[in-house]
């Protein structure tokens, strides 16, 4: 018999890109705590056994109902709970949600994100969000919404619509969601993941880093994610704003390597799915955000800003993907 030579680290990325779900906690836990350039390395590896390594999916986020939200995400600035100085407003009408789509399309994104703070929608808001979702479909975008927790006939409805993707992110561990949220519970939201599922959507889910969690939670977090039935086509990674006025206003003193690190371990869990450097970019200096990329990150948010809070814009992004050679993703015809 001889000796098997030990794996290259190429190979053994290759090897967890092959690999599949179901992850442990342990076995997820010990990825993370790599030596970091192995982390990054192992994660590089199975980014480009699955795609361009310098190709960026661009999305554009829109809030069509903003604030007033009878939720209570102590991160957010839309929760009634938060006296955060926001102004609510009415659902938008139609016609500007079309005319900023089209305007986030002449700027380069190819998916559009509209996004409200409802707790669930109501079903007399339906007709206006699906033809929301057509208008935009017919200029030539990838739909996404995210508008809270949605029953199987709700979630069909928009798939009927022509809605591509539904946002709704676990946010963070099952043992720390508690912490950030007690008007539902995190089963509430695994609940909706399954009816968006199974009316034949793409899911986006992910979450948020720096609300005081530990290495512990944001790792549970990704592995509930990769051991869905179907794991999260788009895996959207938020660095906390601390929204002034919220109950975390004085936290995100997460270490930026730790974020990183999180990039990186869900590039290796999730080895084709998209995986969004989200919310935080602009308090990110280019060189962190390059790291980002280099640990699997694929997407972004483009445009000045996310929902309610400052995103980089079209000036900073074009530099930055003009310094790092990258190139934003076409949609697949
Ligand atoms: N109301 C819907 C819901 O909660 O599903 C959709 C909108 S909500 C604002 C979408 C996501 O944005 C949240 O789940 C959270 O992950 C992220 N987010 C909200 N506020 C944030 C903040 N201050 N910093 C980072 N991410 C944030
Ligand atoms: C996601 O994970 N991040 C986006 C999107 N999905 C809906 C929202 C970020 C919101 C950041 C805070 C704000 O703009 O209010
Ligand atoms: Fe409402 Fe969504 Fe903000 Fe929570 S995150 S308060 S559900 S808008």
């Amino acid at each position: 018999m001889t000796m098997q030579e030990p794996m290259t680290a190429a190979q053994e990325g290759q090897a967890s890109a092959l690999r599949s779900a179901p992850w442990s906690q342990s076995e997820a836990l010990a990825v993370y705590q790599m030596p970091f350039m192995e982390l990054l390395f192992r994660a590089q590896t199975v980014h480009r056994a699955h795609f361009e390594p310098s190709t960026v999916q661009t999305s554009q986020l829109l809030s069509v109902k903003t604030g007033g939200c009878p939720e209570d995400c102590k991160y957010c600035s839309q929760s009634v709970f938060n006296p955060t100085g926001l102004k609510a407003s009415k659902l938008m009408a139609l016609e500007r949600v079309l005319e900023e789509a089209a305007r986030a399309k002449e700027g380069g994104a190819t998916r559009y994100c509209m996004g409200a703070a409802w707790r669930s929608p109501k079903d007399r808001d339906l007709d206006e969000i699906e033809a929301m979702v057509r208008g935009v479909k017919a200029l030539g975008m990838e739909t996404c919404m995210t508008l809270g927790m949605l029953d199987a006939h709700q979630a069909r409805r928009l798939k009927e619509a022509g809605l591509d993707y539904y946002n709704h992110n676990i946010d963070t561990s099952e043992r720390f969601y508690g912490e950030i949220i007690t008007t539902r519970h995190f089963n509430d939201r695994i609940e909706t993941l399954g009816h968006v599922r199974d009316a034949g959507m793409k899911i986006c889910c992910g979450g948020i880093l720096g609300m005081g969690e530990t290495q512990e939670d944001r790792v549970a977090m990704l592995v509930t994610l990769a051991n869905l039935p179907v794991p999260p086509e788009s895996v959207p990674i938020n660095m906390l704003i601390p929204i002034p006025g919220s109950p975390l206003e004085n936290e995100g003193h997460l270490d930026p390597f730790d974020f990183v690190r999180t990039i990186a371990l869900a590039r290796i869990m999730m080895p084709t799915s998209h995986v969004r450097l989200s919310a935080g970019r602009k308090d990110m200096s280019d060189e962190l955000q390059a790291l980002c990329f280099f640990a699997g990150a694929n997407s972004i948010f483009v445009g000045d800003v996310l929902l309610t809070a400052a995103n980089p814009g079209e000036g900073r992004d074009a530099a930055l993907f003009r310094r790092l050679g990258l190139k934003p993703e076409a949609l697949e015809q």
